[in-house]
């Protein structure tokens, strides 16, 4: 059975990338909630309904477990996700604030993420964890999401935006920035290329990685057959725009991306 992953659209790419990359015997369905996105501007009622709705497409299509490849999905419903499938192991993303906290040389260290992953009581929880001995800047990025999901990594509307972004927090003399969110990932070049590349970016993907495996080792669920996994595409959004992007960002331009089944 494959492992099924999600995102409100293309930004969970980045974590399938490292599930890939350590998992290469695993078949892997990607779902590409693009008629839903962004779900990060959204009230969490509504994004708890839509990820209730994706995971429900996911098991009708016999996944062995789901991985909420979104921050702000999993602040606002990775336990109502846990709860509708409680046979099925649920692997969730968050800020690598433990990881920047370990490694951070001065203790400064900027959170980029939607607003809803910032208001959550999911990072607030990360706060009280690992906020102690350090100065956390957070900073919301509405925009950046709709740049990715247009393909947009390295336009200049991508760079001016993102400068906007990155200057407030490097103005704290930040020397760690973490990425709260799973799209941006795909603007790490852009990110480095203004900050330098003494910033140490950190993001979640191959932690993410790790745990799944984790889970599906535990659970006796790992695939026992060496041939190499298949990876399979599915948006909600219009095709026409989505399958592009996601070539795109995978780097296949012979990729098949199909329309979301009915559930
Ligand atoms: N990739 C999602 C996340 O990690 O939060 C983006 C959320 C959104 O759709 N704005």
């Amino acid at each position: 059975a494959p492992i099924g992953v999600f995102d409100s659209g293309v930004g969970g790419l980045s974590i399938l990338r490292e599930i890939r990359t350590l998992l290469p015997h695993e078949d892997l369905i990607y779902l590409a909630d693009s008629g839903h996105c962004p779900y990060g501007t959204k009230p969490p009622e509504e994004i708890r309904r839509r990820t209730l709705e994706v995971s429900r497409v996911l098991a009708a299509e016999g996944v062995k477990a789901i991985v909420v490849a979104c921050n702000a999905a999993c602040t606002a419903g990775l336990e109502a996700i846990r709860a509708a499938h409680p046979g099925l192991p649920v692997v969730g993303v968050e800020p690598a604030l433990k990881p920047a906290h370990g490694r951070s040389r001065n203790g400064r260290i900027g959170v980029l993420a939607t607003q809803l992953t910032l208001r959550g009581s999911r990072f607030s929880g990360l706060m009280e964890r690992y906020g102690d001995g350090v100065q956390v800047f957070t900073q919301a990025a509405p925009g950046l999401v709709e740049l990715v999901e247009s393909g947009q990594t390295a336009t200049s509307a991508a760079e001016t935006m993102l400068r906007s972004y990155l200057e407030p927090l490097l103005e704290q003399g930040i020397d760690t920035l973490v990425l709260g969110c799973t799209h941006y990932p795909f603007l790490r070049p852009l990110i480095q290329k203004l900050a330098g590349p003494e910033l140490l970016v950190l993001d979640t993907g191959a932690a993410v990685a790790r745990q799944t495996e984790r889970v599906l080792t535990e659970r006796g669920l790992m695939n026992e057959d060496k041939a190499p996994g298949r990876d399979r595409f599915y948006t909600s959004g219009d095709l026409r725009q989505v399958a592009p992007v996601i070539r795109q960002l995978w780097g296949d331009p012979q990729l098949a991306v199909l329309q979301v089944p009915e559930s």
